[in-house]
């Protein structure tokens, strides 16, 4: 019997593609955040600095998008579904602040 299934590698393994909104001023916030995302399950996560939109690739059998969220958020970074704490938030270098109008406006 013929299978159409083109992106699953066995029974539970199956490459998603997601773009989310994580929030972040600069270069630094972007290695921050893909770095953070260089865990078993992610194939790829692109931070766009322009869009704050993330792309990741992730094989949803090893890992979910909510623990994606959460990955982000444990490094200073919020996304549209989860807040950082403070503790992470004010661990971020001073150039990362985005919550910050005067660091937001010395990136523009
Ligand atoms: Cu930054």
């Amino acid at each position: 019997m013929a299978s159409l299934s083109l992106t699953s590698f066995g029974q539970k393994s199956k490459y998603v593609t997601e773009d989310i909104k994580v929030y972040g001023v600069c270069g630094m916030c972007e290695d921050r955040i893909e770095n953070a995302l260089d865990v078993v399950g992610v194939r790829s996560a692109q931070w766009d600095v322009e869009t704050k939109m993330l792309n990741i690739v992730f094989n949803s059998g090893k890992i979910s998008i909510e623990e994606i969220h959460q990955l982000c958020a444990d490094v200073g970074h919020s996304t549209e579904k989860i807040k950082t704490t403070p503790e992470a938030y004010n661990a971020l270098h001073g150039c990362c602040k985005y919550e910050d109008p005067e660091v937001i406006k010395s990136h523009k």
